[in-house]
């Protein structure tokens, strides 16, 4: 029986893929934690949440004995844009944070989930279609947290055996919880705007293509991947995943089939933009698809349709 702690619990993905876990291996068996605690958070009423900051190794050691924790998916991070701001910060979250979770790992012999991200690639990587393994050097502090991230993974299985797994995910798009301080974060706002004001102002320029993917999805491959037979995985950790690749005046031309009167206009946000220059126009996520059969149900077209019905029910509220 799995018992499962997510760190980074009242994140963007966090929030989701406790419940989503919840219902798959039943509420007992995931522990939510998270730095603090937010008043009012599904999470707490709906199982047990502790509050763990990844960084403190002892208490995180702790939480592993007291409910037996046999894998933990470790989401703890500070994202693109916000990193930037605080490069300490960024790099004590998720680099001294990942430190300890694997340690804890290793000691308590769990199993781990690790998502890398998109920004560990860099403006030396080819853009279009990037494959699984080629030259990564990213330029944001995210960036060189992600991909010494995916080196540690890959040594602490070579060296220990610990049994640790992810993906290198894109943007991802949902409704419950906003992303938290991210790159990508306007393709989630704009369908807010959408709604709301029927205009949204876009702080990346025209152009800007990058991969995405809709909350269902990443929770999905996420589950999938570990759930995986290992004797089939040739990569293990960092796999490239995408479910869409678009540009902002896609996802607006495609919101406008639904809101014909939503205007969009552009205010470049030079930081982000030469994050997201920097970041891959589309990736090959064939190893994925090889290895573990990743298979994404959510286009640009289909993810829209249930973003605006399900936020249109939601915003009325
Ligand atoms: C960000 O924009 O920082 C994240 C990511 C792609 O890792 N959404």
């Amino acid at each position: 029986m799995k018992k499962i702690l997510v760190t980074g619990a009242l994140g963007q993905i966090g929030t989701e893929l406790v419940l989503y876990l919840r219902d798959l291996y039943g509420k007992d068996n995931v522990i939510a934690s998270g730095r603090r605690r937010k008043e009012e958070n599904i999470l707490m009423k709906d199982g047990i949440f502790e509050i763990v900051n990844a960084t403190d190794a002892k208490k995180l050691d702790e939480i592993v004995k007291k409910y037996k924790i046999n894998e933990i998916h470790h989401l703890a991070a500070v994202l693109s844009a916000v990193g930037e701001q605080d490069t300490q910060r960024c790099w004590d979250v998720n680099i001294n944070g990942l430190y300890h979770t694997l340690e804890v790992a290793r000691e308590n012999n769990c199993s781990v989930f690790v998502p890398s991200s998109i920004a560990a690639f860099g403006p030396e990587t080819p853009k279009d279609n990037t494959p699984q393994d080629t030259i990564q050097r990213p330029t944001s502090m995210y960036g060189v947290t992600k991909v010494a991230g995916e080196l540690l993974c890959d040594y602490y299985a070579a060296k220990f055996g610990v049994d640790i797994r992810g993906l290198r995910y894109p943007g991802i798009i949902s409704h419950t919880t906003m992303p938290g301080g991210g790159t990508t974060d306007y393709a989630v706002h704009i369908y807010f705007e959408a709604i709301e004001n029927k205009k949204y102002t876009c702080f990346l320029r025209e152009g800007t293509s990058m991969d995405m993917m809709y909350m269902p999805d990443a929770l999905e491959s996420a589950v999938k991947l570990m759930e995986a037979d290992p004797a089939k995985l040739k990569h293990r950790n960092a796999f490239n995943v995408t479910g869409m690749t678009f540009a902002p005046e896609d996802i607006y031309a495609e919101i406008k089939k639904h809101i014909p009167d939503f205007v969009m206009d552009y205010d470049v946000d030079p930081v982000r933009q030469a994050i997201a220059d920097s970041w891959p126009n589309s990736l090959d996520d064939s190893a994925a698809r090889e290895e573990w059969g990743w298979d994404p149900k959510y286009d640009l077209a289909k993810m829209t349709e249930d973003m605006l019905s399900v936020l249109t029910e939601k915003l009325k509220k």
